[in-house]
């Protein structure tokens, strides 16, 4: 079977883009990276806007067809390359990882994004209300997560981690750019066996010199 060509638009920096970068080096998966230099305004470049209107990052350009949206993305490998143990196929063990995929984009992705941008990118300049609103925000919906990994090991599994663990981790990962890391016992235990997996390790930033 010939499999597509891959290349991942993509940044460091960008929590979205590592958590597909994260499922292409655990499955070993074939692909480039393009990289656009978010801190740079890349992402709002012609040519880029031409691939992902939306200006954002990632974009997976399948052979000649951009994907966008790093949770669709990640559901497209697991179909493409039959990754089950990523993505179950049994309808409820499905409908739990993504129950979890979209607690990530609709709960936890909004106040986290918002410490990122307003404390570790615009520091000085940050706008304080949004910077209060983030960390009010915050606690109730770790405490979430903190309660649902109480006695498990994944966060939609029992046995293995899934893409809705790469998607939350993502996440966590960018808190610590914030100084935010959760100190949570569940979360830190979860949080450390998901951050050393060795595909979440190869997609982490360039330590800062
Ligand atoms: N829902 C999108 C969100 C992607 C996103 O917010 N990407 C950020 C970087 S982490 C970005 O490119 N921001 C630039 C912008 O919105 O202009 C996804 O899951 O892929």
């Amino acid at each position: 079977m010939t499999m597509p060509s891959y290349t991942l638009y993509h940044s460091p920096l960008s929590q979205h883009s590592r958590r597909v970068q994260a499922l292409l080096e655990e499955a070993s998966i074939d692909y480039q990276v393009h990289p656009i230099a978010l801190e740079k305004g890349g992402h709002m470049d012609p040519s880029y806007l031409a691939i992902n209107p939306n200006h954002q990052l990632p974009t997976l350009v399948v052979d000649d067809e951009p994907l966008t949206e790093s949770n669709a993305i990640l559901r497209y490998l697991c179909n493409a390359h039959e990754l089950s143990q990523w993505y179950p196929t049994r309808a409820l063990a499905r409908a739990r990882v993504d129950q979890w995929l979209d607690w990530n984009q609709c709960r936890l992705a909004d106040p986290v994004t918002q410490l990122v941008i307003n404390v570790a990118i615009l520091g000085d300049k940050g706008d304080p209300k949004a910077i209060e609103s983030a960390r009010t925000r915050l606690p109730p919906i770790l405490g979430v997560l903190e309660q649902h990994l109480d006695g498990r090991s994944f966060v939609a599994s029992d046995e293995q981690p899934t893409i809705a663990d790469l998607s939350i981790a993502s996440n966590i990962t960018q808190l610590g750019f914030a100084q935010a890391t959760p100190t949570d016992p569940n979360i830190t235990r979860w949080y450390e066996t998901i951050a050393s997996r060795p595909g979440f390790v190869a997609s982490m930033p360039p330590a800062p010199r």
